[in-house]
């Protein structure tokens, strides 16, 4: 067992292929979550180049599968060994999980040599899914666009009744030179899903791109959103079985799978301007699961968040996302690649904080808000969306407004990444005294 942060001899690189080889042959089968809870070791993790093809050398996180899909209770440690195999410095992001304990704040940015291991621990305080990553600066977004991504799916105490778990982890191929990019479902270039007749499928969709707007959508099928970006919300139907995913969200959908046996029902996948996957459920020639119809769906159990925003005493301000000479563009009035020296605003702890984003550009943009989950605000009122964002899509040139309770003390970043543009997010942050 390496002590943490030793040096590790290199690693045999056909030795390695015929092992990602054999990784991605074990996750094409099925994307099997692994059980990690209460384990006396940490869970073993590499970051890694895989040589697929002369033109395809994409990177991914090897922890018993690629791409990882690791699980742990709600309130449990989950221990990871992080091995980073790369020929550069990478680092660790959990986006989506708010820390117990405010030192975490910039999270991602303690960096871990190449050739060295990191002993990394998270505790959970919300059920849902994480998604994890390099951190949004310096080389991470590039990691990240090449591949380098992961789910952590933290368990709520009891899992709904009737309906069988579905994990997508969408992302896209690292193609070497011009060609253009898929899209890979799990990390494969197609999506064969399958099901019986009258099954409920619990979906769980994680966007693990850092810059492309993605659609799901089972047209004619019944899918009731119930939970966004790793918190529950009021379920609600999703018109035409459709929800689009900014860079690193994440959905959860409960879909009633309707259909004769034997049939076969598209599924597609449509990035904003960009590649499109089609798929499909194939229903299986078995008697249907149910003849009754499927009883009403129950909410997934809240996490410990004030779910009310008082906004009489709101702290309000505006951050505009503007272009600027050269195809820069400004956040904040700042161009920061990095976490500045100074914070782009304060906040007292306790306080409601209301932000309109003001997106001054022809292009989409996501800003990913840290640490707080955020409402999203109607523009007519002071009313919101019957759901929680970390991230928030910017159409161009409109304001989206949003609303937050600023619980946690500490350091939290804030990051604004141009869709379908190399990522290269201009990072601000906040602090909450
Ligand atoms: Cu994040």
């Amino acid at each position: 067992m390496p002590s943490p942060s030793a040096r590790r001899a290199p690693v045999n690189p056909d030795r390695r292929r015929f092992a990602s080889g054999l990784a991605l042959a074990a996750a094409a089968a099925a994307l099997e979550p692994r059980r990690a809870f209460a384990q006396p070791q940490p869970v073993l993790m590499t970051a890694q180049r895989l040589e697929l093809s002369p033109d395809t050398s994409p990177l991914a996180y090897d922890a018993g599968g690629i791409p990882p899909v690791l699980r742990v209770r709600r309130g449990e440690r989950l221990a990871i060994r992080l091995a980073n195999d790369l020929a550069e410095a990478t680092s660790l992001h959990w986006h989506g999980l708010r820390p117990q304990d405010a030192a975490a704040g910039l999270p991602g940015l303690a960096p871990v040599a190449p050739g060295a291991t990191a002993d990394i621990a998270v505790t959970p305080r919300d059920a849902g899914i994480v998604l994890f990553h390099p951190g949004l600066v310096g080389t991470g977004p590039r990691q990240m666009r090449d591949g380098l991504a992961g789910i952590l799916i933290v368990d709520h105490a009891a899992a709904p009744a009737d309906a069988r778990e579905v994990v997508l982890h969408l992302a896209e191929t690292a193609p070497r030179s011009g060609a253009q990019p898929r899209i890979l479902v799990n990390g494969r270039p197609e999506m064969a899903l399958r099901a019986r007749a009258g099954e409920r499928l619990w979906l769980r969709l994680a966007n693990a791109t850092p810059h492309r707007l993605v659609q799901f959508a089972a047209p004619d099928q019944t899918l009731t959103l119930v939970a966004l970006d790793g918190q529950p919300c009021e379920p609600f139907r999703l018109d035409g079985g459709r929800i689009v995913l900014g860079p690193g969200q994440r959905a959860e959908a409960m879909w009633d799978v309707t259909g004769q046996p034997g049939a076969s029902v598209p599924v597609n996948l449509a990035q904003l301007g960009g590649a499109s996957l089609t798929g499909s459920l194939a229903i299986a020639d078995d008697a249907a699961v149910r003849t009754e119809p499927l009883p009403p769906l129950e909410p997934l159990a809240a996490s410990p968040l004030a779910q009310t925003l008082d906004f009489r005493r709101a702290q309000r301000l505006d951050l505009a996302i503007q272009g600027a000479p050269g195809g820069e563009f400004l956040f904040g009035g700042r161009a920061d690649a990095a976490p500045a020296a100074t914070p782009a605003f304060r906040v007292r702890r306790g306080s409601v904080v209301m932000v309109a984003l003001k997106n001054e550009t022809d292009r989409f943009h996501a800003v990913h808000w840290h640490g707080h989950p955020a409402r999203l605000l109607d523009n007519m009122d002071d009313g919101w969306k019957p759901f929680f964002i970390d991230t928030v899509i910017c159409p161009p040139r409109s304001t989206s407004r949003i609303a937050f309770l600023a619980e946690m003390a500490g350091r939290w970043p804030v990051t604004c990444q141009t869709i379908n543009a190399d990522p290269a997010p201009r990072v601000l942050w906040f602090e909450v005294s």
